[in-house]
């Protein structure tokens, strides 16, 4: 059996190989299909955007498709950036990072609370799909600390292990993480999914 992951991001993709390793499955990706579909991320919840992109690709390659949306809600913020975290600011990882920093820097480290989130939906190409959720509590450091994984990682301090997601292995952050949360809520509607071997 195949499942394609329906992602375009290098990060992602690095941590749902290792996150899916265990599956008795062949993990795929759009690169490897040639596949490149624009899917709007305009929805107003992680999950209606995992879904779209999800089904969008299932229905394109005739595979069992999981996609995830995610995103980071700073209390400060009154939960923003949110489901608009890809999209927080124009430019790369490292200048989201900076605008979330701007903006938080009078908020005493207190008043700094903030997880990230992430909904992953596992869709058929006959239009079945089922969704999971995952949370990761921490804290907005002051300043960027750490070269792993992407996006907001060098500002998200994890309190029980005193640094910050991007001072973590992947290993460790694969234990701990939103996304490994939700892949291991997803995991045993995957498995059936998969077991049932009708697509793919
Ligand atoms: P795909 O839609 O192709 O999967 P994307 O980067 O657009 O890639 P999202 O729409 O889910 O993915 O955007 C989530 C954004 O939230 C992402 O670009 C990061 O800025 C941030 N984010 C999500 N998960 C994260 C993580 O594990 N570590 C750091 N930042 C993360």
């Amino acid at each position: 059996m195949k499942l394609l992951v329906a992602t375009q991001n290098p990060g992602k993709v690095r941590e749902f190989r290792l996150l899916l390793a265990q599956l008795e499955a062949a993990i795929c990706f759009p690169s490897d299909l040639g596949l490149n579909i624009d899917v709007p991320e305009d929805g107003d919840t992680y999950a209606d955007n995992a879904g779209q992109k999800a089904l969008a690709y299932a229905r394109a390659s005739g595979l069992l498709t999981l996609a995830d949306d995610s995103g980071l809600e700073v209390d400060a913020l009154d939960g923003a950036p949110g489901v608009h975290s890809a999209r927080y600011t124009p430019g790369h990882d490292a200048d989201r990072v900076a605008a979330l920093l701007a903006h938080l820097k009078d908020v005493p480290p207190d008043q700094r609370t903030a997880r990230f989130r992430c909904v992953v939906v596992v869709a058929s190409p006959d239009g079945e799909a089922h969704s999971a959720e995952g949370v990761c509590e921490g804290r907005i450091a002051s300043e960027p600390a750490g070269q792993g994984g992407f996006g907001y990682d060098p500002v998200f301090f994890l309190p029980e292990y005193g640094c910050t997601m991007a001072q973590l292995s992947q290993e460790e952050k694969n234990r701990t993480s939103h996304r490994a949360r939700a892949i291991a809520a997803a995991l045993p509607k995957l498995c059936v999914l998969l077991a049932g071997g009708k697509f793919g």
